[in-house]
């Protein structure tokens, strides 16, 4: 049987698509005559603010991509892309304040925090323009891991990320403290956020809601990116906010590496690994070992995107078009590595033991429940149980202190990235085999691809309202703002 592409689907739908044909006017200056050749860049590494007073201000900005015209962005606290790294302690109560300087609504939405849903930032707390939100101070009740912040104005998330608004939330706390990890930031610890995008030949970005994939990988909003490291253990904490790639993580020489923590926390001991999959809005903090390496050697981190399974997104043959790209299907690299001397009292060696966490598992969950993700026919936008997102539709309602497991269906052709706020959970089953180790540890999103059913299981506990919602959705951003999303109110 002839291979199906997600294309072949969607233009039998009678869907507007170019005909194989890239939008006219977009750059792809790798192919063309007239091309531009992209010098490596140092990756930038986002400043940090510490304390417990956070004050953002979301405007627009602008960066120097290509020669020419520079690209207008959005971006926090006056970066060219993106925002300044929040660093949080737990157990510290953080008070955040965030002015809108855009010319549209936006909200901000702190991503993996366990938090009142009034705090929570999703689409109900709306920040008109010029106006600043102050959610209620919440103490930090999550483990020491990666997290991140971002728009989540429902039907504008994909354009405003894509415009580059978003950051960083790494939390500490004294049992990660404890542990010999690489912890200088911006030395031997990175946080490293992928994504890609398509230019206009104005070099502007591409922001049409159809254009699923970028052209051009940039890390940390960085085109063409190459970092020292010292020859230490070196830790990436690593974020796709990508629209709907995933990215097979690895390196050219096929190196071991180590998982050591997920989206809430670490894991109870290092996982090791060739390879990583990771899907829009998830994290994996990853440590590499270049004790051994020489000065001056160089390496390549890459994204083995070629022969992805059917409906992982970048898996598409087509280089042009919405669903097309430079980059799909292709392995392609991600960030170049240079070899640098190590530091004094660099981390030689990987802690063995790293938590001590008891995940929940099916026997702990006094209810479940079943959501399928639907749609109208081919081409038509996803679905939870065919309903669309709707403002005033409270889709589940959950006793506080409830432990649950969720089962996710997915029988539709296409994969995607399952997130749910407020909690952090266990994956304990995958109908498509077992759960990989690295898997393990606290998630909060997680890929799902056609044909595969993934349970969780999550305690919904501190925060109850009758009123305020959180959201369940999917965090590819353009089939979440068409509408797979849903939300759940946690009772007393
Ligand atoms: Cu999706």
């Amino acid at each position: 049987m002839k291979k199906l592409t997600r294309k072949h689907f969607l233009v039998g739908a009678g869907s507007v698509l170019a005909a194989g044909a890239a939008g006219f006017g977009v750059k792809q200056a790798f192919f063309s005559s007239t091309s531009e050749t992209i010098p490596r860049n140092p990756l930038y590494v986002p400043p940090v603010i510490d304390g417990t007073t956070f004050n953002l201000t979301l405007a627009e900005s602008s960066k120097q991509f290509f020669s020419g015209a520079k690209t207008s962005t959005y971006s926090y606290n006056g970066e060219s892309f993106w925002g300044p790294t929040l660093r949080w302690k737990k157990g510290e109560t953080v008070s955040l304040n965030v002015t809108n300087n855009l010319n549209e609504m936006t909200t901000t939405h702190w991503h993996g925090i366990h938090l009142p849903a009034s705090a929570d930032g999703g689409p109900h707390q709306m920040i008109d323009v010029g106006e600043t939100w102050s959610p209620p101070k919440f103490e930090v009740k999550n483990e020491a891991a990666t997290y991140w912040y971002h728009p989540h104005m429902h039907e504008t998330t994909q354009k405003q990320l894509t415009m580059g608004a978003g950051g960083f939330i790494i939390i500490e706390d004294d049992s990660e403290a404890s542990k010999a990890l690489p912890s200088e930031y911006g030395v031997d610890d990175f946080p490293i956020v992928f994504t890609s995008r398509r230019f206009e030949t104005t070099n502007a970005f591409d922001v049409s809601k159809d254009t699923a994939y970028g052209d051009y990988l940039l890390a940390n909003g960085v085109l063409n990116p190459e970092v020292t490291l010292p020859a230490q253990l070196v830790r990436f904490r690593i974020l796709n906010a990508e629209t709907e790639r995933f990215y097979n993580l690895g390196f050219a020489d096929d190196r071991k590496f180590y998982v050591v923590g997920t989206d809430g926390g670490l894991l109870n001991k290092p996982a090791e690994v060739t390879r990583v999959r990771i899907v829009p809005g998830e994290r994996y903090e990853i440590v590499i070992d270049l004790s051994d390496e020489k000065v001056g050697s160089s390496f390549d981190m890459k994204a083995f995107n070629e022969n992805m399974p059917f409906g992982a997104g970048g898996s598409e043959q087509a280089q042009a078009g919405n669903f097309g790209s430079l980059l799909n299907n292709t392995t392609f690299s991600l960030l170049h590595i240079k070899v640098g001397k190590a530091t004094s009292g660099g981390v030689k060696t990987l802690p063995s033991a790293l938590a001590t966490a008891s995940m929940w598992s099916k026997s702990d969950a006094g209810n479940s429940r079943t959501l399928n993700i639907t749609d109208d026919g081919p081409g038509t936008p996803f679905k939870f149980d065919g309903n669309s997102f709707d403002h005033n539709t409270i889709n589940q309602t959950i006793k506080l202190g409830a432990i649950e497991a969720w089962t996710i269906q997915n029988d539709k052709i296409f994969g995607h990235a399952f997130h749910i706020h407020d909690v952090q959970f266990s994956i304990i089953s995958r109908s498509t085999g077992e759960v990989a180790e690295h898997e393990k540890g606290w998630k909060d999103t997680f890929g799902i691809l056609p044909e595969e059913t993934v349970t969780f299981v999550a305690k919904f506990e501190d925060y109850a309202s009758k009123t305020e919602p959180y959201m369940y959705h999917c965090h590819m951003s353009n089939h979440e703002d068409g509408g797979l999303m849903g939300q759940f109110l946690v009772v007393d």
